[in-house]
């Protein structure tokens, strides 16, 4: 609960509001953003306002400043709670994790890096060449990660397109022997399709913009492609690619940028492709025969009901749509492949916990925020589906953390009411009626499944449901072909799916270009029939898997605020964040910290802050325990029955008492720094 500054910069820690209103909390939130204060706790969660400028708080000074310090010893900051996440791990070997949320372009990849620029800064103080590798490599794998992941949308210049779960591991000294990065759904259909004003991957730019499948028009951006580029191709050095691996990226890159300009003609019985300058270029690129891209792009394989295999020529719409599902293939595995090249750099090896200590690690989450676009595809099912796994799990964990600590110091608990959106993740996830598991029934039906079949499936099982709206009560705006769409309510708002591209998203069998990207092979008909798990049962298996991963450690969190829709440094829209606030859960963050105690601390900590204040206690107690000389400062300041004594910690319940003691230790202070001059010039 830091106090230090002013009153004129509002409430550093929302639970010291005088009300938990919604009113009170907006004033706090709005004064703060004005007075440039972008940081505000709610206990040790931090809630962050995008400022949309460069702000002075991320320097060496500031570093210095949060090093090794308690919450409340300086105003909010990222680096505190850092601080905290790495105090927990190093002094109690705890296993803990920094999850950061909001809706897109609220600042949690911003966040993210000043997290682990913090943990970096503050690591290997002795300069160990080997930590000082493994530090520059996580460092420097999030511009090639973000030149490969994220892409200008209508929210965000520089959005992510990937989730990005990030374990740091660390000795016993504290310092980062290694590290692993998890990489949840890559949008790849951004790959052959931007939504107006957007643009595909930033890589695709910094190498070549101006092919098919980069918008034809040139967007005005922030991105500095070719200085960003130059930066991509020193970072891929620095981790240790080597240059045939660099030269490879790029050559697969081009590949996909030269798919994108193929065409396919049809003369009435078969299908060609326009021009063989780009076959042949392909086939250079990757270093296969121009017939076996020709067969790869213009023929499919099928089994014919005697089981023999045969070849089948495409339609054009089948060639444009193989083509299309070709390029999004290739950079969905580019990218797997980025990221599993660099876990086998940062990967943690011959660590013998005998020999080393127990090993912890600090995990930061990063992943992409709820968004609703004019067109709302599969992706963004995904994409807000995980942003509903998140919201379940900080309420679980908020209220659990709580509750342990209370139960722990032998305190009573008292329920408070909060909206749980347990509710919307059963609607997508549960067995056999959850919208994941109508959509695999359709995918996975031999036959012909229509769009309306599948719409009308969901129709029957989830009418009755609060949060769905069928298509056919969701004409809201006619710009839209509502036959093909359903509606969600997420906690965070409602979002209008656009079913059409559903269907076809079992995994496909894989080209025979570029097989190392293919581990895994062909997929041979007898494993098709299988019935392989498609991709929305992969994506939420990789969630339930993130979920359980977060939960068994130690969490904190970072809530982030989007200030307006402008970009704006300056402007402060009131309804948009007060709709983040609330479906965020901010309020009744507030009072859960409240309910039982606003403010807890160890009895050592209190003591050493709050001496002063009490006779029995300054300069040195003589009483047996330090909780009993807490006791003499509690009784002798009047609020004994605001408080409650744990086995560890004293427990406040209302913020009041503690101004009381913060306004006499202010006041002492100064007197005290008098007195003690005084005493050092000889004069008193
Ligand atoms: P996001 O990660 O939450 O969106 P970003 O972290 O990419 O959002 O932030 C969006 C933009 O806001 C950045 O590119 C910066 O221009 C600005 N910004 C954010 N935080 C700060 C800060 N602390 N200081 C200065 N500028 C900031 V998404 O990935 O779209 O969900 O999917
Ligand atoms: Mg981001």
């Amino acid at each position: 609960m830091a106090e230090l500054e002013g009153l004129e910069f509002g409430k550093s820690d929302f639970v010291l509001l005088d009300e938990v209103t919604m009113e009170q909390f907006m004033e706090n939130l709005k004064l703060r953003f004005e007075k440039g204060r972008i940081y505000t706790y709610i206990g040790e969660v931090v809630v962050s306002v995008n400022p949309y400028r460069q702000m002075d708080i991320y320097g060496k000074d500031n570093i210095e400043a949060y090093r090794g310090r308690e919450l409340y010893e300086n105003p909010p900051h990222l680096y505190a709670v850092s601080d905290a996440a790495y105090k927990a791990m190093k002094r109690r070997a705890k296993d803990t994790c920094i999850v950061i949320s909001g809706e897109s372009g609220a600042g949690k990849t911003e966040a993210s890096k000043y997290i682990m620029q913090y943990i970096a800064a503050i690591t290997n103080p002795s300069q160990r060449a080997e930590v000082e590798s493994v530090k520059n490599v996580l460092l420097k794998s999030n511009c090639v990660l973000e030149a490969f992941g994220n892409a200008k949308t209508n929210r965000n210049d520089n959005s992510s397109r990937f989730g990005k779960y990030m374990d740091i591991n660390f000795n016993f000294n504290g310092d980062p022997t290694g590290g692993h990065i998890n990489n949840y759904l890559l949008e790849k259909s951004r790959v052959v399709h931007q939504q107006g004003g957007e643009r595909n991957f930033h890589s695709f730019y910094q190498v070549n913009c101006s092919l098919h499948f980069c918008c034809k028009t040139v967007i005005a951006t922030s991105n500095n492609d070719r200085s960003s580029h130059k930066a991509v191709l020193s970072a891929l050095e620095v981790i240790g690619f080597s240059k045939e691996e660099i030269t490879s990226v790029y050559q697969i890159l081009a590949t996909i940028l030269l798919l994108g300009n193929m065409q396919f003609e049809s003369d009435g019985e078969s299908v060609n492709i326009v021009g063989q300058e780009v076959v042949n270029h392909i086939s250079e690129l990757t270093a296969t025969d121009p017939e076996s891209v020709n067969k790869s792009l213009l023929y499919r394989t099928v089994a014919t009901g005697g089981g023999e295999v045969i070849e089948k020529g495409h339609t054009e719409q089948d060639a444009c749509f193989g083509r299309d599902a070709f390029a999004k293939a290739l950079y969905e595995r580019l990218f797997g492949w980025i990221v599993s090249r660099i876990n086998s750099i940062i990967e943690v090896k011959d660590y013998d916990p005998v020999l080393h200590g127990k090993n912890t690690v600090i995990g930061v989450l990063d992943i992409y925020g709820f968004e609703i676009f004019d067109n709302n595809s599969f992706e963004q099912f995904c994409i807000n589906y995980c942003n509903e796994k998140l919201q379940q799990l900080f309420i679980e964990l908020i209220l659990r953390q709580e509750q342990d600590e209370y139960q722990r110091e032998g305190i009573t608990w008292q329920h408070i009411e909060y909206f749980n959106n347990q509710i919307i993740v059963d609607l997508v996830e549960q067995a056999h009626k959850g919208i994941i598991s109508i959509l695999d029934e359709a995918c996975l039906t031999v036959g012909k499944v229509t769009d309306t079949v599948c719409l009308d499936s969901m129709d029957t099982k989830l009418a009755q449901h609060p949060h769905y709206t069928s298509r056919k009560l969701s004409p809201t705006d006619k710009s839209m072909d509502f036959q093909k769409h359903f509606r969600i309510r997420h906690y965070a708002g409602d979002v209008t799916k656009n079913n059409d591209r559903l269907l076809c998203l079992s995994s496909r069998v894989a080209n025979p270009v570029l097989k190392e990207m293919w581990p895994d092979g062909h997929l041979s008909i007898t494993e098709v029939t299988k019935r392989p798990l498609t991709a929305a049962t992969l994506f939420k298996n990789s969630i339930v898997a993130l979920v359980d991963k977060l939960a068994c450690k130690e969490p904190y969190y970072v809530r982030c605020i989007k200030p307006n829709e402008m970009k704006s440094p300056v402007l402060f829209d009131d309804a948009r964040c007060q709709h983040q606030v609330a479906y965020l859960g901010l309020l009744e963050n507030v009072r859960v910290r409240r309910a039982g105690f606003a403010y807890r601390q160890l009895y050592a900590r209190f003591l050493q802050r709050y001496k002063m204040t009490c006779e029995y206690t300054w300069p040195n107690h003589l009483m047996a325990s330090d909780r009993e000389a807490v006791e003499a400062i509690v009784i002798q300041h009047g609020f004994q029955d605001d408080v409650a004594y744990g086995q560890t910690k004293l427990f406040v319940r209302t913020p009041r008492s503690l101004f009381t003691l913060e306004q006499e230790r202010n006041h002492l202070i100064p007197i005290l720094v008098t007195f003690l001059q005084k005493v050092w010039r000889g004069t008193l």
